[in-house]
C-alpha cells in the first residue's frame, strides 16, 4: 500500500520522532500550525476513525489516555493547554488517509475552527 505515513512508521521516510513505542509513532508536522505541532499515528495502517475495529480498542484508548498526555507534558503544553484534532474524512479535512491525532500547543487557540 503507497501510504505515507505507513512508510514513516516504518523508518522508510525520515520524520523527527518525538515518541515512539510497539503501538505508535509521534512525529512533527511538516506544515506546523502551531509552536508544538506532532502527529500521533498508529503502525499499522487504519485509514480513519471510521475504520477503527473493535480489536482497536485498547490502541485508540492507548493514543488517548496515555500518548497524548505524556507527550503534552514533555512538549511543556500540558500547563497552559492544547488542542488535538483528529480530521476526518473529505469535509473533515483529512488529506493523508492513515488515521493521525494532532496535538498542538505552544498558542492561543481560535474557536470555531477554520
Ligand atoms: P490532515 O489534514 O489531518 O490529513 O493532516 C495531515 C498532516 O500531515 C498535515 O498537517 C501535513 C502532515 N504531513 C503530510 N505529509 C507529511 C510528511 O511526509 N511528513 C510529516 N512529518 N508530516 C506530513
Amino acid at each position: 500500500m503507497d501510504c505515507i505515513f505507513c512508510k514513516i512508521a516504518a523508518g522508510e521516510i525520515p520524520a523527527t520522532v518525538v515518541y515512539e513505542d510497539e503501538l505508535v509513532k509521534a512525529f512533527r508536522d511538516l506544515e506546523p500550525q502551531a509552536p508544538e505541532h506532532v502527529l500521533i499515528i498508529p503502525k499499522k495502517h487504519v485509514g480513519s476513525l471510521l475504520e477503527l475495529g473493535e480489536e482497536d480498542k485498547d490502541l485508540a484508548a492507548h493514543i488517548l489516555a496515555d500518548v497524548v498526555p505524556k507527550l503534552a507534558k514533555e512538549l511543556g503544553v500540558a500547563e497552559k493547554g492544547f488542542r488535538i484534532v483528529c480530521n476526518t474524512g473529505e469535509e473533515g479535512g483529512q488529506t493523508v488517509h492513515h488515521l493521525h491525532v494532532h496535538l498542538l500547543g505552544g498558542r492561543s487557540m481560535q474557536w470555531p475552527p477554520g
